[in-house]
């Protein structure tokens, strides 16, 4: 590309380049990634051929053999859905249309919560596209599907090695009726820590220029002040705002007086205020039970007939489905699930279930249940690409014991992994043991991301050095706590309610400096055009909003994935099987680069070790023989 530069340079055409030619011209050396991305694409198979999956794979099992077919789509454009509605009368009269709607709303979270939850948020822009049309088409009547946000932006980059924001452009493309939803983990944004105001502000903006319609905005701590920056970050891009109140505890349990009835109602009320258009339950590790879902649905129903109800639930202890129809009974206007074959566990309720057990009732859903069994279907397949994340591998069944540990869905999945992963499966019972113990050390805490790992962790740190709760409590001020815990105590995710444990804070942090209110009040803003500036020498040309915002939130990840993408080219265009394990000798399959443009690819042989420690890999590439270094690091 150097070369072509300078070829093309019209001081060079005009033979005008003498020795310093090249030093006044530094852009020269933009080199611009190179367009062959079919070489690209070979060194990628390359290399994993030569040493196995560029993703960890956490278990051995492998991926289906065959790539799902999803169900026919009829010619067309899709029925109007209630994405019409948003765009013709805005946020508020979004609102009033899921009030006034007659019967129960689902949302289906399938493409976000449900493969966070069991397939370790792996699920490939690839597999979502090609059932996207389907679900335009057939389920329609769907108030949202959950498509983004959460740990999906992250995982997106880090281990699928695609880009987050073109999935969301994709799926915009494909599904035009029906509304969006995202996960904005408030002042964390899709992070894992406070980020300056304008970072969130900005990052809500170009998430609905890129077809974002509605937010869910939680706290981890349910603490107003960061609740509300995220209320107000996407109220001010023009979206639809969907507070939350992140559940738990039980508010049916009169002895359970820290998040109390009150408690929620007390809040909410200052999210009504705020100017949430919608009000979500957000019961993130399922300990919503079907009374307590009549009791706060009910009394919110009442205290706020305005404003709809959207219910989010897990189904780890498998009260998911008699929880969601609780709640609709109570009033609540939408509830989330997942399609069946997506469903269950640590994910949430069954679409399937609740369709079927709301049919020709006042709550009937209007879905049609054969469309719901196609959908599954294609899941079912899907699924089976995914062997090696699914938690199934090593997770049998639901456990109600969530009731006493209170561990949220994804996080549940992820320690059951970790303890098994270590060869001991036993000791998940005495992780569990320790979440409830490290929780209550804190204070008893809203336990959602980022908390629930400030808990995870803190548990994990009393298991490996055998520490009781009393023995932490006594030797506070000795111990070396993981950096997470210290963190939180200091104050960087915010205030949790009723305060910071005392005196097991101080003893912890003795002088270590104290954040005082928001976290992200003292935090300068972020100097955009400075990153730009840098960010632009670096790729070569000035990068677009969404590059800037990705470098603004994961600055490493990011990095890594620009590099990643530089070396091995569009790699989202392989099927999941062939993005994992590579292709076997012999095999025979086609990459479509775009539409039109398709590479039909023979994986030919593995050669013989070199003695500087490389293989020579083998391809027929549209018929012609292309072969390929990789160094060996087996
Ligand atoms: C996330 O923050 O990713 C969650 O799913 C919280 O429930
Ligand atoms: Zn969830």
């Amino acid at each position: 590309p150097f070369l072509q530069n300078v070829l093309a340079h019209p001081q060079f055409l005009a033979g005008a380049a003498d020795t310093q030619f090249i030093d006044e011209n530094p852009e020269l050396f933009h080199l611009r990634p190179g367009q062959n991305r079919a070489q690209k694409l070979l060194h990628y198979l390359g290399h994993v051929m030569v040493n196995g999956p560029s993703t960890p794979l956490p278990v051995k099992a492998k991926a289906a053999l065959v790539e799902p077919t999803p169900p026919p789509v009829p010619m067309g454009d899709p029925p109007e859905g209630l994405r019409a509605v948003l765009l013709r009368e805005g946020p508020r009269g979004f609102a009033r249309a899921l009030r006034q709607h007659r019967g129960l709303l689902l949302t289906d979270t399938t493409f976000r919560d449900a493969h966070q939850s069991l397939l370790a948020t792996r699920v490939r822009t690839r597999d979502l596209a090609r059932v996207a049309p389907f679900v335009s088409h057939a389920l329609s009547p769907l108030c949202s599907m959950e498509t983004w946000g959460g740990a999906t932006f992250d995982v997106a980059m880090r281990f699928l090695h695609e880009c987050p924001w073109e999935r969301l452009r994709e799926l915009r493309r494909l599904v035009p009726n029906i509304p969006f939803q995202m996960l904005l983990r408030g002042a964390n944004a899709v992070g894992y820590t406070n980020y300056p105001d304008n970072v969130v502000y900005r990052f809500c903006e170009v998430a609905v220029a890129n077809g974002m319609d509605i937010f869910r905005v939680f706290d981890s701590l349910n603490y107003v002040p960061n609740l509300l920056l995220g209320v107000e970050a996407a109220g001010s891009a023009g979206a639809v705002v969907e507070a939350a109140l992140s559940y738990t505890g039980d508010v049916a349990d009169p002895r359970r007086t820290k998040y109390s009835l009150d408690y929620y109602l007390g809040l909410a009320r200052e999210l009504v205020t705020a100017g949430t258009h919608v009000l979500c339950i957000k019961d993130m590790a399922g300990l919503l039970t079907p009374a307590a879902a009549r009791l706060l649905v009910g009394a919110l129903r009442e205290q706020h007939p305005e404003v709809p109800l959207h219910v989010h639930t897990h189904d780890t202890a498998g009260a998911g489905v008699a929880s969601m129809l609780a709640a609709a009974q109570a009033g609540a206007d939408v509830v989330d699930v997942a399609v069946d074959a997506m469903s269950g566990m640590t994910s949430q309720p069954s679409m399937g279930a609740v369709v079927a057990c709301a049919r020709g009732t006042p709550l009937d859903t209007g879905i049609d249940l054969q469309r719901v069994f196609e959908y599954s279907e294609y899941w079912e397949a899907a699924r089976g690409l995914y062997a090696a994340f699914d938690c199934t591998a090593t997770m049998k069944s639901g456990n109600a014991d969530v009731y006493e540990n209170e561990i949220p869905g994804g996080q549940y999945t992820n320690l059951h992994f970790q303890a098994h992963a270590m060869g001991l499966g036993h000791k998940f019972k005495e992780v569990k043991k320790a979440y409830t113990e490290a929780n209550k050390l804190l204070g008893d805490l809203i336990k959602v991301t980022p908390t629930s790992k400030v808990v995870g962790d803190l548990a994990q740190f009393m298991v490996q050095n055998k520490l009781s709760r009393e023995e932490v409590e006594a030797r506070a001020d000795e111990l070396s706590f993981p950096v997470s815990v210290v963190e939180f105590l200091q104050g960087h995710i915010g205030v949790p309610p009723g305060g910071f444990p005392e005196p097991f804070r101080s003893k912890v942090l003795k002088d270590l400096p104290r954040v005082e209110g928001r976290p992200g009040a003292s935090l300068p803003p972020l100097d955009f055009e400075a990153l730009g500036r840098e960010l632009g020498a670096r790729l070569g040309a000035p990068p677009s909003p969404e590059q800037l915002l990705s470098a603004a939130l994961y600055p490493k990840v990011f990095d890594e994935f620009q590099a990643f993408s530089s070396s091995f080219g569009p790699v989202a265009c392989l099927g999941t099987r062939l993005f994992l394990e590579g292709p076997a000798i012999a095999e025979e399959f086609e990459v479509e680069l775009e539409r039109g443009k398709t590479l039909h690819i023979k994986a030919l042989a593995l050669g013989d070790l070199n003695a500087a420690g490389q293989r020579e890999v083998f391809f027929e590439l549209n018929g012609q023989l292309r072969s390929i270094l990789v160094r060996d690091t087996q």
